[in-house]
């Protein structure tokens, strides 16, 4: 038997700078190429067969003061989802403890807020402690932060901290008005400065354009350093939000954008994060072998529907899939 042979541009894998013709240039391969380019950069890095899981909790919900206008959180919406107050500690490690029980090897915390203010950032600090103490990884998703405030989590004990660029620069202005980009990347660069793993990613199907896609990840791969963890959502429409009623994109043109994810972040671990509640089981093993190697798990995610627990083994099971032991990025 003739062994498949490796295109010379997946043999190339070391992080780099990615233009957006070489980005424009993967969205435009036909399918098959495109996915096997994927699935060949995938192999070189990681077992195919592996998944990271991590578990989501709102700590803080709703009453948001910024516009995003995916968010059911944000303020300037009506969504039904009334503003709460930060969770208690113990009431966080419960649910620490319950991810911990369903497979998860991460634990991510979001919160609405622009920014944390110091008094919150303590408290956070107090629950990332408890998390790690469980043996989960820790993730915390607060908005803004401060060159201090990133060190502080980091003596906390913090792994990872999400902040998404959402989308490229110049349809950025089209989703949020409350703060730009360059905020985004400084936020970015405090984590990173920290010594914190960044976990960096975007929203596919908010009426965006390939353009916008392409855009979205070449500014993700060409950051200073890729980031560890790059979240892929579909965006999930909430009634309420301006986004609600958007046309929905070719579900293929979203496997298209993980699979230039994986390429051009080879070492990253590539999450499929919000939207796989609308996805058929189908449609999720099309992202996984396009190199998507990550999920959150568990029926909620922040304020929206997330598959159940035993759907997703089941949906190993019948791919046989295995979840990824913490430390595997
Ligand atoms: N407030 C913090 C912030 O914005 O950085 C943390 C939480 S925020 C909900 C985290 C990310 O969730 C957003 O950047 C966005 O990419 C994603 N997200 C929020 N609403 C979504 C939706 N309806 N569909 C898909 N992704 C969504
Ligand atoms: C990310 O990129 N996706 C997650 C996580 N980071 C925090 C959030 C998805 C939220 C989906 C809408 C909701 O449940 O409120
Ligand atoms: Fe607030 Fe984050 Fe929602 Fe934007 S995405 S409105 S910052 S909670």
């Amino acid at each position: 038997m003739t062994a498949i042979p490796v295109p010379a541009e997946a043999a190339a894998t070391a992080p780099r700078f990615w233009s957006r013709d070489e980005v424009a240039a993967l969205f435009a391969l036909p399918f098959p190429d495109l996915i096997f380019r994927a699935q060949t950069v995938h192999r070189r890095h990681f077992d195919p067969c592996a998944v990271q899981v991590s578990t989501l909790l709102s700590i803080k919900t709703g009453g948001c003061p910024e516009d995003c206008a995916y968010c059911p959180q944000s303020l300037h919406y009506e969504t039904g989802i009334a503003a709460g107050k930060l969770m208690a500690l113990d009431e966080v490690l419960s649910a620490a403890r319950a991810a911990k029980a369903n497979g998860a090897s991460r634990f991510c915390m979001g919160a609405a807020w622009r920014a944390p203010n110091d008094r919150d950032l303590d408290r956070v600090c107090a629950m990332v402690a408890g998390v790690k103490a469980l043996g989960l990884e820790s993730c915390a998703t607060l908005g803004m932060l401060s060159a201090v405030q990133a060190a502080r989590l980091k003596e906390a004990g913090l792994d990872y901290y999400n902040h998404n660029l959402d989308t490229s620069p110049e349809f950025y202005g089209e989703i949020i008005t409350t703060r730009d980009y360059r905020d985004r990347l400084d936020t970015l660069g405090h984590v990173r400065d920290a010594g914190i793993h960044v976990c960096c990613g975007g929203i596919i199907g908010m009426g965006e354009s390939r353009e916008d896609r392409i855009g979205l990840i070449a500014a993700l791969a060409s950051l200073p350093e890729p980031p560890e963890s790059v979240p892929i959502n579909f965006l999930v429409q909430v009634e309420g939000t301006p986004l609600a009623g958007t046309g929905r994109l070719d579900p293929f043109e979203f496997v298209r954008t993980v699979a230039a994810a994986r390429i051009a972040m080879p070492r990253s671990v590539v999450r499929l994060s919000a939207g796989r509640e609308e996805m058929s089981d189908e449609l999720q093993a099309l992202c996984f072998l396009a190199g998507a190697n990550s999920i959150f798990a568990g029926d909620r995610l922040l304020t929206t529907a997330n598959p159940a627990v035993e759907h997703d083994r089941a949906l190993f099971r019948r791919l046989g899939l295995v979840a990824m032991e913490a430390d595997r990025e």
